[in-house]
């Protein structure tokens, strides 16, 4: 494939996929396909797939119905689940309306307890996650999607096949390839793009449903970026910042251009849209299909895993990766798993790998934009 527009023009479209989706969306479900909405990166998106179906993702990332949702919801709750109610509660989101069945997982506290208000204005079904990765939850993990790819027969009147399963893996594992090879340009010293184009990518690129352009797209992308790279297009060497916590889609995103504003360059994302949800494939060698999603799924590092030791594996690979000078972890407000984690993390990066760290808490609002601006430029001022 080739691009025919320039690479600012595609940044600026991948920005805009979400909203562009929303026609896409309907016109799936107007062809007659099911429409699956997911919030974690968690969910075996192979098993919808191989039905057929339209996956999207929810987790909303935008104030505009918080308010709403603390009518019912308590204040003191992380935003991304009182944003993700409040669409749902007031309609306003296209993706929740189109979706025929809303799959959610036992996270954290506050996202399981939300599913349980969820169901009384969609049909939602929570897959059951084991918070240690042991043998033990594996195997339960892998039961779980057993108990999944049944509850799609049954809810869609479909059969999945072992097949049709290993075919949604193979073109998933090649969307994983195809983003991680883009991500991976930016172990680049100078950088070739922005952390935030390269971030609206992998973020869009969640928002597309033709999965084969997809990838044919971001092969096509990254070759643009290598060529002009070659041709001596370049960004001017900055502190490189990794960012990691959790995840920063929409309002949040404040934190990445506050960084890029004043003069760093963030050189990769470890959390969900970036390398957590990218980095490991699902082995396709494995007779078990099951046992080969539940593997892949189970070991994603979040923080709602009691310990999280492949958070910290994946952190260290990435920081010496993209030779990163600092680490700044961005948390959402009253998310206590990752912001308990930020001590660990925090000698981690210091101690282990010897350089500065930085956790900022914050929402989808503008509220706090000046007292961010004003600590992320004394941190990056200090490096
Ligand atoms: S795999 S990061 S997408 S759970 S909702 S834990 S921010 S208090 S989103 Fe997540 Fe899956 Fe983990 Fe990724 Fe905190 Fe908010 Fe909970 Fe959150």
């Amino acid at each position: 494939m080739e691009l025919i527009k320039d690479l600012p023009e595609v940044f600026e479209d991948f920005a805009e996929q979400r909203k562009n989706s929303f026609l896409a969306v309907k016109k799936i479900k107007e062809a007659g396909k099911p429409v699956v909405g997911v919030f974690c990166t968690y969910l075996p998106q192979e098993l919808p797939a191989a039905m057929g179906a339209a996956v999207v993702g929810l987790c909303s990332t935008s104030d505009e119905t918080v308010a709403d949702a603390e009518k019912d919801l308590p204040r003191n709750l992380c935003p991304l689940i009182k944003s993700s109610y409040g669409f749902a509660k007031t309609d306003k989101c296209p993706f929740f309306y189109f979706s025929d069945l809303i799959v959610g997982e036992t996270t954290c506290d506050g996202k399981k307890k939300m599913y349980e208000y969820l169901g009384e204005f969609k049909p939602v079904y929570v897959m059951q996650l084991p918070n240690t990765q042991n043998e033990d939850g594996y195997e339960m993990y892998r039961k779980e999607i057993i108990r999944f790819k049944e509850k799609l027969e049954e809810h869609f009147q479909v059969e999945i096949t072992e097949e049709s399963i290993r075919e949604a893996i193979h073109q998933k594992n090649e969307e994983r390839k195809a983003l991680k090879g883009l991500y991976q340009l930016m172990r680049l010293d100078p950088l070739p793009m922005k952390g935030s184009d390269l971030f609206h990518v992998l973020y869009g690129s969640t928002f597309k449903f033709d999965k084969e352009q997809t990838i044919a797209e971001l092969k096509a992308i990254k070759q643009k970026v290598e060529k002009e790279y070659a041709e001596g297009k370049y960004l001017e060497k900055a502190p490189r910042i990794l960012i990691t916590g959790s995840p920063i889609g929409g309002g949040a995103f404040k934190v990445v251009n506050l960084i890029e504003e004043n003069g760093g360059a963030v050189v990769a994302f470890e959390n969900c849209t970036g390398a957590k949800s990218t980095e490991e494939l699902v082995d396709e060698e494995e007779p078990d299909v099951y046992k080969a999603l539940a593997e892949r799924y189970l070991n994603i590092g979040c923080s709602c895993m009691s310990p999280n030791p492949n958070r910290f594996e994946l952190l260290g690979k990435m920081i010496e990766e993209y030779k990163a000078d600092a680490v700044i972890e961005v948390v959402l407000t009253a998310c206590h798993t990752y912001n308990v984690e930020t001590f660990g993390v925090k000698r981690f990066v210091t101690e282990q790998h010897g350089i500065p760290y930085m956790a900022v808490e914050t929402d989808y609002s503008n509220g706090d934009v000046g007292q961010l601006n004003t600590r992320i430029a004394a941190f990056l001022e200090m490096l």
